[in-house]
């Protein structure tokens, strides 16, 4: 049987996503780079599999799938036995867990992207870096770290007592951001930097994070 393909580079934070929870969850899969420089994902045949071209793009037998929490909820759902669970059976449990996927998606993502665009992508690429837009996204941020700081005092994990999606979904913005100066604001909630020194230390972790060295 043919593996599970990703489209897409391991800088990318939502492919990073996809390969961190492929990881965790012990499935065999390929990586199929996207030549984004050469504007490969804004051409067929990347369009026919993510019409919005960005990536990744995830495709096994007859499914076709993009943006990148849809993916990692497919593999969660359909191989609930292999490698770490990362959700519940518990029905209440697991809406304790759908509430931090959607914080992580609509309060943690707008400021933390912005602020790697900021400060991890933009200096790759010897762009100019917006002052404002990196002073505005930090007060953001750690409005919402508060909030963090206070949910990681009363649970191990955001998602509940062990390592769920809700945690794996921050990691690659975390990853760009513990970079740069805006470490201080995960830094200075210990609860909040307990979590990180934890969820970082996952040996998937460590294989995307060596994925992105290699790249
Ligand atoms: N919500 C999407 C975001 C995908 C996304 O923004 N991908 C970026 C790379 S991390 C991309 O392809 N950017 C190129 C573009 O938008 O043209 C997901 O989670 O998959």
């Amino acid at each position: 049987m043919a593996p599970m393909k990703v489209h897409g580079i391991p800088p990318s934070t939502a492919t990073m996503r996809v390969l961190a929870c492929l990881l965790e969850k012990e499935l065999e899969f390929e990586l199929v780079p996207v030549n984004m420089q050469a504007g490969e994902h804004k051409k067929e045949p990347f369009l026919s599999l993510n019409p919005f071209g960005q990536v990744p793009a995830f495709e096994f037998e007859d499914l076709k799938l993009f943006e990148s929490r849809a993916i990692t909820q497919y593999l969660v759902h359909e191989y609930p036995e292999k490698g770490t669970p990362m959700i519940w059976k518990d029905s209440k449990k697991m809406a304790y867990l759908g509430v931090w996927l959607e914080v992580e998606t609509q309060q943690f993502d707008p400021a933390a992207g912005k602020l790697v665009w900021e400060l991890g992508i933009k200096p790759m690429f010897g762009m100019p870096v917006s002052p404002e837009v990196v002073e505005e996204n930090e007060t953001k941020l750690g409005k919402v770290l508060d909030v963090y700081e206070k949910r990681l005092t009363e649970s191990k994990y955001l998602g509940g007592e062990s390592f769920t999606l809700a945690d794996l979904h921050h990691l690659p913005n975390i990853h760009y951001l513990m970079n740069s100066q805006v470490k201080k604001l995960f830094e200075s909630r210990p609860h909040v930097s307990a979590w990180i020194a934890d969820i970082t230390a996952r040996p998937s972790w460590s294989k995307v994070v060596a994925m992105l060295q290699k790249h």
